[in-house]
């Protein structure tokens, strides 16, 4: 359409009191989270945003989001995460949102050798939605379950490093006891 050029860009009339987001951010960056049913996804945005672990969750239908707000720089930003469902019959769903990543977060868990393996299914669905020079963070999560626990943090740095599509690993704090800014 006729688009209105940068005008979406600057604050409205009066600007942002105090801490509150602005309407029109600076910048908006869409970040997928991705991964099998059950690794914790939904837990781990859950404590991002309530600073507190939710246990007894149930697996998200369809896809969910939250948005999270960050002031750097003097500059809005704003960061939809996008909460897909890991179980199959949600696939399709997810493909389609994969388009639109600016960056993902891939999440196994570390007592499911199952769900490791997996990493390898959804970097192929990354790059079947043609997500080239997209952000990769690779996450294991479940690192408080060292008893249960099937995949060594260095299987998930050598698959990080092996795999020329993710950027970054980084073994999951374990639930609740670190901060995630
Ligand atoms: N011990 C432990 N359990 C976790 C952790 N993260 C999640 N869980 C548990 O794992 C189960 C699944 O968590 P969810 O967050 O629902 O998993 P999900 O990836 O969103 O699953 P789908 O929505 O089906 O894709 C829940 O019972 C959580 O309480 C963790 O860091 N440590
Ligand atoms: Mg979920």
């Amino acid at each position: 359409g006729t688009g209105s050029g940068e005008a979406g860009l600057t604050p409205s009339p009066g600007g942002p009191t105090g801490s509150e987001p602005p309407a029109n951010p600076d910048y908006i960056y869409h970040i997928i989270f991705l991964g099998d049913s059950n690794v914790g996804k939904t837990s781990f945005l859950h404590l991002l945003h309530q600073d507190t672990f939710a246990s007894g969750l149930t697996a998200t239908v369809g896809v969910d989001f939250r948005v999270k707000n960050l002031l750097v720089d003097n500059k809005y930003y704003a960061l939809q995460l996008w909460d897909t469902a890991g179980q199959e019959r949600y696939h399709s769903m997810t493909r389609q949102l994969l388009r639109k990543a600016d960056g993902v977060v891939l999440m196994y868990d570390v007592t499911s050798q199952e769900s490791f393996a997996h990493v390898r299914y959804w970097l192929d669905c990354l790059q079947d939605a043609g997500c080239v020079g997209v952000q990769v963070l690779l996450l294991g999560n479940k690192m408080d379950c060292d008893e249960e626990r099937q995949v060594s943090t260095e299987a998930g740095q050598q698959l990080a490093q092996r795999e020329g599509s993710i950027d970054h690993f980084c073994p999951c704090p374990a639930k609740g006891q670190v901060r995630v800014d």
